[in-house]
């Protein structure tokens, strides 16, 4: 830590600097600390958190503190986040676009003297392993401990970074404020700090690179690194300079004979996509590691193969549903060192949530701070934790890592699969028969709406293509255009195989086909062997290449006519699928849809007929 007050500051970048002293003045702050990504300077974010009566240490976790945020701070806010670009159709029909002159004014007011009381930290952080050629470095400002804290988890932070960035290196700026000024001797309280909805903002300047966050603490809306810069900046650098920067979690499979491939993955929430990043294959002989489970950030190699690295060092998982059943390698994550938010505290000093896989142990503190007790033993209450209650958890302490999950070159991707939750109609998996039809499957990716949920009836389905409808940069229709580029720059040999999984499927009686999890492993087996070129496996059908009947052993209680249904090829749902995707799906993105999926959808339709 380096406490700005005139001594020698760690750094000579002028533009840094120089910025630095712009927000300070704008801002002004009590003290401006620049973060040196210590363990000490961890450790004293804690306290400072601490003292604020904002953090909790949890007895039976060592390193482990639990905060709970303000009822109106609980997670993305996708109505108060923007693209400033300066032309509305950049950002396109799915973002809020905003007049970036207009949202500079705006937000300059609120900054104006919103740290008043509190310190100003300077992370300097990586994107990646420090000074990897796919790395990106970002600084970003805020006056909240408890961001320093989870950005020491899920970034590389501090003195190495800024050596990289030398005295001239590029860096994208990110401003982040709670919007909670404190009065003369003030403190928080025990209150978590943040501003009322309409004073708060997640804005994104693409053209310019940067980033600015006023009003809200939590997760993406305020760890800037995540959503803000690993993936809707990111998506912009990518589109611009021929890379793709993706919603995906990243995985290594190795066969019996010690084989390994790597796997990129995007799914719409609430696929298990952490589940499948972390999962524990039932398939015996067969390995599955750990690169990443968010975000994915792919260049070409010199070979002309795609080599991702997982941008993120940590975790910020979804806690409501972990459990050692569900997923034991995130369970052993965070036994130590994990910050947690918005889940349950109970009386011995541990965390619970919904789906943690054992009852409540008496009586607990809910998210809210307030005494919680089972149903069943008291009046219903609502839930202990906080549906979007999370863990910050460091990759380092994840046992399914790979050895090579840091390696800076990225690891060769060989598959690229892309999901969402279908009842009906999308087989267990099916392999697209070319590129641009591999661009097609992320493009129509999404998941069926099962209790009637704000705009959407049971029944239909929420598209989110590619995973990336919250967090895309720009204009979707150009983003599929830059997919259908990427095709043609290296020869289609060299292109990872695309495959469209669903572990979701349902019998007419309603019940789930597949027991999901580690038996997905059968799965990620069979597109190994289509990625090894192992002959026989397969049989091209209207919709794709499917695995032949035999190609897949059904694991326990899964029988020979469910493994049928699951693969079978649904002729009358596809068809109505199509007119779903025609009619209401493909208009949005206008005339900047690529002919390419228009001609891939009518391709299919004739296959269909
Ligand atoms: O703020 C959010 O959107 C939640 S954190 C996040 C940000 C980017 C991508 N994914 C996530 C996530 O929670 O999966
Ligand atoms: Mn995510």
């Amino acid at each position: 830590m380096n406490t700005h007050t005139g001594s020698a500051l760690p750094t000579r970048h002028q533009r840094l600097i120089t910025w630095i002293n712009e927000v300070a003045a704008m801002t002004t702050p009590d003290a401006v600390v620049w973060c040196d990504g210590t363990a000490r300077e961890y450790a004293a974010m804690l306290q400072i958190t601490q003292e604020a009566g904002t953090a909790t240490p949890l007895a039976k976790r060592p390193g482990s503190f639990l905060f709970r945020s303000d009822p109106s701070d609980v997670a993305r806010v996708e109505n108060r986040t923007y693209i400033a670009a300066r032309s509305r159709e950049a950002a396109g029909p799915t973002n809020n676009w905003i007049d970036p002159v207009e949202l500079k004014s705006t937000m300059k007011q609120l900054y104006r003297g919103c740290m008043r009381g509190r310190t100003m930290y300077v992370i300097p952080f990586s994107m990646g392993p420090v000074g990897s050629p796919i790395a990106k470095i970002g600084v970003e400002v805020t006056d909240s401990p408890y961001v320093v804290a989870n950005m020491h988890i899920m970034t590389r932070v501090g003195s190495r970074v800024l050596e990289v960035l030398g005295e001239d290196g590029e860096f994208i700026p990110c401003l982040h404020s709670v919007g909670k000024p404190l009065g003369p001797g003030e403190s928080d309280g025990g209150l978590w700090p943040c501003a009322p909805l309409e004073q708060k903002y997640i804005a994104h300047f693409p053209e310019e690179r940067t980033i600015w966050s006023y009003g809200s603490g939590y997760g993406g809306n305020a760890l800037l690194g995540k959503k803000c810069l690993a993936l809707r900046i990111a998506s912009v650098q990518a589109r611009d300079e021929g890379w793709l920067a993706e919603h995906m979690l990243i995985l290594k499979i190795t066969n019996p004979a010690g084989k390994s491939k790597y796997v990129a993955a995007a799914f719409p929430s609430a696929c298990g996509k952490t589940n499948l990043a972390m999962l524990v294959p039932t398939l015996a002989g067969w390995k599955v590691e750990t690169v990443g489970d968010d975000i994915a950030w792919m260049k070409f190699g010199a070979d002309g193969r795609l080599y991702a690295i997982n941008p993120e060092a940590g975790f910020f998982g979804v806690a409501p549903g972990t459990s050692p059943e569900s997923n034991p390698n995130a369970m052993a994550s965070i036994t130590r060192d994990t910050i947690f938010t918005n889940v349950a505290l109970t009386s011995d000093g541990d965390v619970w949530w919904e789906g943690i896989g054992y009852d409540a142990p008496g009586t607990l503190i809910d998210w809210k701070g307030a005494e919680w007790v089972q149903e069943g033993e008291s009046e219903p209450r609502g839930p202990a934790a906080h549906p979007n209650a999370r863990f910050t958890a460091r990759a380092s302490n994840c046992p399914s890592m790979a050895s090579n999950w840091e390696d800076p070159a990225g690891v060769p991707i060989d598959a690229i699969l892309f999901g969402g939750r279908r009842p009906s109609t999308v087989p267990l998996v099916h392999q697209a028969r070319s590129w641009n039809h591999g661009v097609f499957m992320g493009s129509i990716v999404g998941s069926e709406i099962t209790a009637a949920a704000l705009d959407l009836k049971t029944g239909t389905v929420r598209r989110d293509p590619f995973a990336m409808l919250p967090f895309c940069g720009y204009h979707m229709g150009d983003y599929f255009r830059h997919w259908i580029g990427i095709g043609q720059r290296t020869e289609a040999s060299k292109l990872p195989m695309v495959f469209l999984v669903n572990w979701f499927r349902r019998s007419a009686k309603g019940k789930f086909l597949w027991p999901g999890y580690g038996e997905n492993s059968r799965v990620l087996a069979w597109i190994f062997d289509q990625c090894d070129g192992v002959p026989g496996k397969s049989i091209e059908t209207p919709i794709g290449i499917v695995p032949v009947p035999d190609a897949i052993t059904p694991p326990d209680g899964v029988s020979a006519d469910d493994m049928r249904e699951l693969l079978a090829v649904d002729v009358a749902g596809w068809r109505k699928e199509l007119a779903d995707i025609e009619a209401h799906h493909y208009p949005t993105f206008e005339d900047r849809l690529p002919a390419e999926l228009a001609a891939e959808l009518a391709a299919l339709k004739q296959r269909l007929q």
